[in-house]
């Protein structure tokens, strides 16, 4: 076991970053420019970090994690090119750069995000052709996919989009504004987790701790990141404040208010750390990230 921290894993994983974006050949190269612009631009990469980290603490290779930890932040790039596009939010700025439309038209930005997309499952499945002929390693590969695949598209991060969208300037139920938060933002954190626990092949107890703390991660951090869009700076976040008030989005804090907000995050980092608390210090990187979340909402 590696037991990095958050920092040597981001670094190993920062190495590798475009390992897998497929090689291009000159005349598709602003496509492949589009991509590696938005992918290169940053961002905190706490996904790819989970992924490695979960499967360095179920007893996996973390180098043979990192086609999976790419795949899963190419998809997550792929949603914040798509996100701003003016057809959804509109945004102009992302991880403190212009956003990739702005730079490159909004069809050249459609095509990169499919073009991450692609990049993912390409990358999973060229990895996946390796192990044909060993079952067991095949199957954690297989399972660590899935997650990664379900993650990402109509019981994810799709379909969290547009309940995102239709729920805006709207009476939006707890209910309602749970699964936005579930599907649109939790749901690729759970990829990440439980795909590198599969790859590091987790018994399923652990599998099942680790998702309940990543489910609680996964909406703390959506809490977060609302309040952050009302209390924090551009600079700080690298995009635009406020946006959430000006969509008329249905947030935690626009229907219970900043300080009902706090107490929620402060709630949910409890229960993603007491999942965890039969491992002790063995899970203090996840211990660690869920307080840090909390420390930047509060
Ligand atoms: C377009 C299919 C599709 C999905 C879009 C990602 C997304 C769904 C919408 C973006 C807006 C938003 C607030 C999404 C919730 C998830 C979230 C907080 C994304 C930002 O993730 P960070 O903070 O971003 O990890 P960095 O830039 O640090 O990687």
């Amino acid at each position: 076991m590696k037991d990095y921290s958050f920092e040597q894993y981001r670094e190993l994983f920062e190495k590798h970053l475009l390992d897998f974006l497929p090689d291009i050949d000159h005349k598709s190269i602003t496509l492949y420019e589009s991509m590696k612009y938005s992918v290169s631009a940053g961002g905190k990469r706490i996904r790819p970090v989970l992924l490695l980290a979960a499967c360095d603490f179920c007893g996996g290779d973390i180098e043979e994690a990192l086609p999976y930890a790419c795949a899963i932040e190419y998809i997550h790039t792929y949603s914040l090119i798509h996100d701003d596009l003016p057809c959804m939010d509109n945004d102009d700025l992302r991880r403190g750069i212009p956003t990739n439309h702005k730079v490159y038209g909004e069809a050249v930005a459609t095509l990169a995000g499919d073009g991450l997309q692609a990049a993912a499952f390409e990358a999973m499945n060229r990895d996946m052709l390796l192990y044909l002929d060993d079952a067991e390693a095949l199957k954690r590969r297989v399972c660590a996919s899935y997650e990664i695949i379900k993650g990402s598209g109509c019981r994810g991060i799709v379909a969290g989009q547009i309940a995102d969208m239709e729920a805006a300037d709207k009476n939006c139920s707890r209910e309602m504004l749970d699964y936005i938060h579930i599907t649109k933002t939790a749901a690729l954190i759970v990829a990440a987790v439980r795909a590198g626990a599969q790859l590091g092949g987790a018994d399923s107890d652990t599998l099942e701790d680790l998702t309940v703390y990543a489910e609680n991660l996964g909406l703390a951090f959506q809490i977060c990141d609302d309040i952050l869009d009302i209390v924090g700076s551009e600079e700080e976040l690298g995009k635009k404040t406020g946006a959430d008030a000006e969509n008329k989005k249905a947030t935690y804090p626009a229907l219970f208010g900043l300080e009902e907000s706090k107490a929620r995050l402060e709630e949910l980092t409890d229960m993603a750390i007491d999942a965890l608390k039969d491992y002790y210090d063995n899970a203090e990187l996840f211990v660690h990230l869920a307080k840090v979340l909390e420390t930047r909402g509060n």
